[in-house]
């Protein structure tokens, strides 16, 4: 591996060197679009025998060299910096090599944010990222903003980049592993909505992950906090400045819940804002993220009634706990995206009916004993699906009815067999899907089909 050349600060983009895109996925496909346009010289490099882009790369840059099945020496040894794909663990060896020999290694939303003109509106937070960024989204519309949306909701970053300079404003979903690599955002406006144990595959501790969520608030920016989460106020700066929402009562200018008029109202202060009945999301979860939604919208000036327009209208995204059918009085709902025992834990808290939960995959090694009391208090059953099956029936042996199934359509079949009038089964997994799915989407398609094909 060369020394690098160009700018001093070892941490940031330097359009001169030679780049190495590392993962060729949706990021590192965006990557090497955006490099290309501005001219940089660039390679591109992944472990996997076919990764998903390799046809569109091959196709629309048939000059990018291209490297495939396994991290070679080769595609390394020219590189003067890294572009690194979310999907990529900054330990694997050739990572660890570059970073001892001093090779940057950047995420693309540090490159995002090197050329982004517009303010960032960046959010993160273990659950409940994809809908606060989707609410904040459409409040932003509703404000009559220009903005665009994405990160790892989908989009990713690169791809957002308006080359026109008519976008005002980005709101950015970021994931721990994009925020591994990005050491200057300085986001207008950042959030860590919540932090319980994830990703414990990739990280060697829970600080580790916790430390890598921090790095949302580099930079000068409002700080937008979660008052009913410890380890995020544990985050605060002293001299920044700081907006905070919870479910309990509000200090002056900030967002809380208070008990008014026979009803629980959101209140900024003293200030009435909208009635909780009036919501068409579910759940005290949910509150939360409608909560985090107005601080973050409130810290970038977004008037007040726009956002209220946006709270009343906003039905949340699918495959969180999205109601899918009822048949013989069982309620059936789709919250694939419960990806993580918390936020299992908080789909299981939002419902007052027995549940009979369908759980199970890959468990991303999480440790599941904060799913036991959830499901203690509020199951009747649980089906159990996936490679993990086993450790979550270690944890939950002896307290509640277990029972196993090879594949979604036998879960949703004994779950049915479980579930008795005025239930809800529940599809919340606390598990990725990539033992079984493609990914969380599939796996909640599967879970519809299944349902609907039985109601049929
Ligand atoms: N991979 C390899 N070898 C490589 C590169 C990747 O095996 O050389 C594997 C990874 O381990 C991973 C998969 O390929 O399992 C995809 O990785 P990637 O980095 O190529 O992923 P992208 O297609 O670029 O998608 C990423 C995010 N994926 C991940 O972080 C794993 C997407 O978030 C995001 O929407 C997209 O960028 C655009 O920003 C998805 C996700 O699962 C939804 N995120 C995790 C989560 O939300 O929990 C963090
Ligand atoms: P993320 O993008 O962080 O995965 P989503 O908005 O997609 O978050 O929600 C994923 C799942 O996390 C939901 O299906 C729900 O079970 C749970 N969840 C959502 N919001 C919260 C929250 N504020 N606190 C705890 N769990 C939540």
């Amino acid at each position: 591996m060369i020394t690098p050349t160009g700018s001093m600060d070892n941490t940031r983009f330097d359009p001169e060197r030679q780049t190495l895109v590392v993962g060729l996925g949706k990021t590192g496909l965006s990557c090497v679009r955006f490099l290309v346009k501005k001219g940089v010289a660039v390679a591109i490099v992944d472990s996997r025998e076919m990764p998903p882009g390799l046809d569109v790369l091959r196709e629309e840059f048939p000059d990018v060299a291209v490297f495939v099945g396994g991290f070679s020496e080769e595609a390394f040894a020219s590189a003067q910096q890294l572009v690194i794909s979310p999907g990529v663990s900054l330990k694997e060896p050739q990572i660890q090599s570059a970073l001892h020999h001093g090779i940057p290694v950047i995420s693309d939303i540090e490159l995002f944010a090197t050329y982004a003109k517009a303010p960032i509106i960046a959010i993160t937070g273990t659950n409940g990222k994809s809908t606060v960024t989707s609410l904040v989204g459409l409040m932003a519309v509703k404000a009559g903003k220009n903005v665009r949306i994405g990160g790892n909701l989908g989009t990713p970053a690169l791809d957002l980049i308006d080359e026109n300079d008519a976008t005002e404003l980005y709101v950015l979903e970021l994931s721990s592993f994009q925020l591994d690599s990005t050491k200057h955002m300085n986001a207008a406006v950042a959030a860590v909505l919540n932090v319980s144990p994830d990703h414990m595959d990739r990280y060697d501790s829970v600080q580790d992950y916790i430390t890598s969520k921090q790095r949302i608030y580099q930079g000068s920016g409002v700080m937008v906090m979660n008052r009913d989460d410890h380890e995020v106020m544990a985050m605060s700066i002293p001299g920044r400045k700081i907006k905070t929402f919870g479910l309990g009562e509000p200090e002056e200018k900030e967002f809380g819940i208070r008990n008014r008029k026979g009803g629980y109202w959101i209140v900024y202060g003293d200030m009435d804002l909208i009635s909780v009945s009036d919501l068409l999301i579910r759940g005290k979860h949910n509150l939360s993220n409608a909560l985090a939604a107005l601080a973050i919208g409130r810290a970038a000036e977004f008037p007040l009634p726009a956002m209220l327009d946006a709270l009343r209208s906003f039905r949340g995204l699918p495959h969180r706990m999205q109601w899918v059918a009822e048949t013989g009085g069982v309620n059936w709902y789709n919250d694939s995206k419960g990806t993580n025992p918390g936020a299992t834990v908080a789909a299981l808290r939002g419902l007052s009916e027995p549940v009979v939960l369908i759980a199970g995959g890959d468990g991303k090694g999480a440790d599941f004993s904060p799913i036991r009391e959830a499901v203690v208090h509020h199951c009747r059953a649980v089906v159990l699906i996936g490679r993990d099956a086993p450790q979550i029936e270690k944890i939950l042996s002896g307290l509640v009815s277990l029972v196993q199934a090879n594949d979604m359509k036998e879960a949703v079949v004994r779950a049915s067999e479980l579930a008795q009038p005025g239930d809800v089964v529940l599809l919340s997994p606390a598990c990725a899907s990539f033992d079984m799915f493609s990914d969380y989407k599939a796996r909640g398609d599967a879970f519809v089909q299944a349902v609907q094909g039985m109601a049929a």
